[in-house]
Order: structure tokens, then sequence, then C-alpha cells
């Protein structure tokens, strides 16, 4: 087989650096690291600088005689365009167990190899400690049997992050609250009513536990063309929701939307700051109050979000789970 094999270690998601693999015979990986630089391949052992053709330019590490780390800047259309560059050499994509197999040479079996994998694209910090727990458990216990139960698939949101979804009437602040948890202006927030006309979307750690959190635009009678194209872009956020927290104000009521079936769904009182928020008759449905414009209630919010999605009782359980 000449045709190197070409893959990608990083996760897909855009970062500083990414890192993709090429692996073969020899004389396959020179081939294809000439072609793809328009120089020499680095020899055994040596790191250098080198220009990918138009696309970019980056770091390749020879590794061994075998293998090279191709090493360019980490957002998504570089990779798509190295991707179809590799295409045009003729290397080609390895199986999963292959990759593994090649990627985790240390592993010393198919289970610490699969939780390497998971553990080089698992998005939550959470998500460490308890990967690198399984290969003793797993042969503690032995495999579990079955089907993935309930906090196999909750735990799985360690790896693959839960999708948050914030709904409710204009103006209760709901890209307030999202720019008050990432620490930055993510979303345009302003008093005029109809300020988000699109459904932004950004990933935030909400203490260990990593998530797609969807500001949505506020619905109210009279919306024009672009907010009722944004509004069905908000629908399909729903439509995959695992947690909706409906959002509101005092005096503007409750907004419960249609979400995915089996969407958790959590009513949170804004704008608590309010000398009217306390006796408001949003209050008494309300399972939080908190102040996205003054941080009051915050932090509970988010211990809220996060043992909702995955539970305290799912991160203390020794027993193994079924990561992959
Ligand atoms: N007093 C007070 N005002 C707030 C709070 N949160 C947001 N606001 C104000 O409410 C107004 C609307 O805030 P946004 O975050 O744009 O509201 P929204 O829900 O995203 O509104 P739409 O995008 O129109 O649906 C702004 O003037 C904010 O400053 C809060 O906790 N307390
Ligand atoms: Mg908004």
């Amino acid at each position: 087989m000449r045709r190197p094999l070409w893959w990608w270690s990083t996760a897909p998601s855009p970062g500083a650096i990414a890192v993709a693999n090429v692996c073969g015979y020899p004389e396959g990986v020179e081939r294809f690291l000439h072609a793809l630089c328009g120089a020499p391949a680095p020899r055994r052992g040596e790191v250098a600088w080198r220009r990918f053709g138009a696309v970019d330019d980056g770091v390749v590490a020879r590794v061994s005689a075998r293998h090279a780390l191709v090493m360019p800047h980490g957002g998504p259309r570089i990779r798509a365009l190295l991707d179809a560059r590799a295409d045009e050499l003729r290397a080609h994509s390895p199986v999963d167990a292959e990759r593994d197999a090649l990627s985790w040479p240390e592993a010393a079996d198919p289970v610490e190899r699969a939780m390497l994998a998971t553990l080089a694209r698992a998005a939550s910090p959470l998500a460490i400690d308890l990967l690198a727990a399984q290969p003793a458990r797993w042969r503690e216990h032995g495999a579990p049997a079955g089907e993935p139960d309930d906090r196999d698939r909750r735990l799985r949101r360690l790896i693959d992050p839960a999708r948050v979804c914030v709904t409710g009437p204009a103006n209760a602040g709901k890209s307030t609250l999202l720019n008050a948890l990432a620490g930055r202006e993510v979303a345009i927030a302003h008093a005029q009513p109809g300020t988000t006309r699109d459904a932004v979307c950004a990933r935030l750690d909400l203490a260990g536990v990593v998530v797609d959190w969807f500001d949505t635009p506020g619905v109210r009678p009279g919306m024009d063309a672009v907010e009722a194209a944004a509004a069905r872009l908000a629908e399909r956020a729903l439509a995959h929701a695992d947690l909706v927290i409906e959002l509101t104000a005092p005096g503007l009521g409750w907004h419960s939307l249609d979400a995915a079936p089996g969407a958790m769904r959590l009513r949170v009182l804004n704008q608590c700051d309010r000398a009217d928020a306390a006796a408001c008759p949003e209050r008494a449905d309300a399972a939080l109050a908190v102040s996205a414009l003054r941080g009051a209630g915050i932090e509970p919010l988010v211990a809220l979000v996060r043992n909702a999605l995955v539970t305290p009782g799912d991160l203390a359980d020794p027993r193994p789970w079924r990561f992959a």
C-alpha cells in the first residue's frame, strides 16, 4: 500500500492549531509531504516550518519514517481545503479502528485506545478524570452489557456538548444573559425589542460542563420578515435542545414554545434587580430569579443547568461508563 493515510487528531471545532497525521510507507509519506509543501519532507525527528501550497503555513514534524504531523492553523476552512488537497494527492482516510491503533500505539488494550481517542475530542474539562478512570473500571467490572442507559447518555454530554436554548419574550434579557455567561459581548443586547434577529450560538464552559448555548430572538407581535426567518431558525434550535430555558422579566409573562420531546425545561425570572420583581406574578412560577445585568443569581443558574445536564450522581457513580 503506497498511498499514505491522512486524518486529523484535533477536534473539528475552531482552534489555534490543528494537527493532521500522514502515515504510511516512508516513500509514500515523503512524496505526499513534498507535493503538499513544495519542499523536501523533514527527516526523521526533525520539525520544520512549511507552506501548504496556497492554503496556509505551519509546522511539519516527522515523528518516524512512516509518520509525520502536519500542523496548520485550526480554522474549519483551512481543514477543509487541506482535506481536499490530501484527496488530490491520493491520501485516504483510515477506518476508525485503524486510525485509533495508529494514533494511540501506547494503549494497552482496545478500551484504553477508545478512551484516548474519546479524550482527544471531549469538550468538557470534567470528562478528563472520568475517562481516564474507565480502562481500570472496565477491567475490574467487565464490559457493561446491553445498550447505553440514561446515565451513559447524560455523561456523553461531556464529550459532545449539550444544547441549551434560551427562549422568551422580547426584552427579557436573553442576550444580556448570554453575554454575562460568556464574559464578553457575543450577542447585541438593547432596550429596543426585536434586537436579536438571528439564532446566536456560543460554546460556554458552565463550571466544567461545556454546552452549546443558543440565544433566540424574542417572540413579539408584528415581527418583520427577517425576524420571522430568525424565529424559524430558533424553532430548529429548539427542536434539537436538551434543555430549554424560558426566560422572562417582570410583567412580560411566559412564552412556552414547542421543543424536542424529552427536552428539560427551566423557568427563570430575569431582571430581579428591579423594584417590581419580588411581587410580580412570574416570580411564583420561576425556579430561579437572576439579574443578567448585575450578575445576581448567575452562579446558582450555572449550577442548576450543569447539574440538570450531567447530574452529580452520574459523576460520582463508580460503575463503568459506555463512553464510546
Ligand atoms: N434592570 C435590568 N435590565 C436588564 C437585565 N437584563 C437585560 N436588561 C435590559 O433589558 C433590555 C433588553 O435586553 P436584551 O438582552 O437585548 O433582551 P432580549 O431578551 O435579548 O431581547 P430580544 O433580542 O429583543 O428578544 C436591555 O436594555 C438590557 O440592558 C437585568 O437583569 N436587569
Ligand atoms: Mg436578544
